[in-house]
């Protein structure tokens, strides 16, 4: 991350914005500025975030300059919580003769 003077940002932080980073789910790399998860992320609590990262520069002390860059972070599904049937398997048997539509089993 670079300044419009060229310093070198050396530092970073993630601030929670708008249902962003206010639990602390993520965190910016002081020197690199790679965003990482802190924990696990659940989609069926929250799908997505807005986070805002700032950055701060290597200017003299009371003068420096701070730069921020929106992240939104859409988390993706993983079938963790799929639909269950109550049995494993079901059986019935039916008439040759039953009409078209006639309902054979409920799962
Ligand atoms: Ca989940
Ligand atoms: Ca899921």
């Amino acid at each position: 991350m670079l300044d419009s003077t060229q310093n070198l940002a050396t530092s970073s932080q993630v601030r929670g914005h708008s249902g962003g980073n206010q639990d602390g789910k993520f965190s910016v790399g002081f020197r690199d500025g790679v965003v990482r998860t802190v924990v696990g992320l659940d989609r069926e609590t929250q799908e997505e975030y807005t986070l805002v990262v700032e950055a701060i520069d290597n200017g003299p002390a009371g003068s420096r300059r701070t730069g921020t860059a929106t992240v939104f972070v859409e988390v993706l599904d993983v079938n963790d919580n799929r639909p269950i049937f109550l049995q494993n398997n079901y059986e019935t048997s039916i008439l040759e003769t039953v009409p078209r539509g006639t309902s054979i089993l409920q799962v």
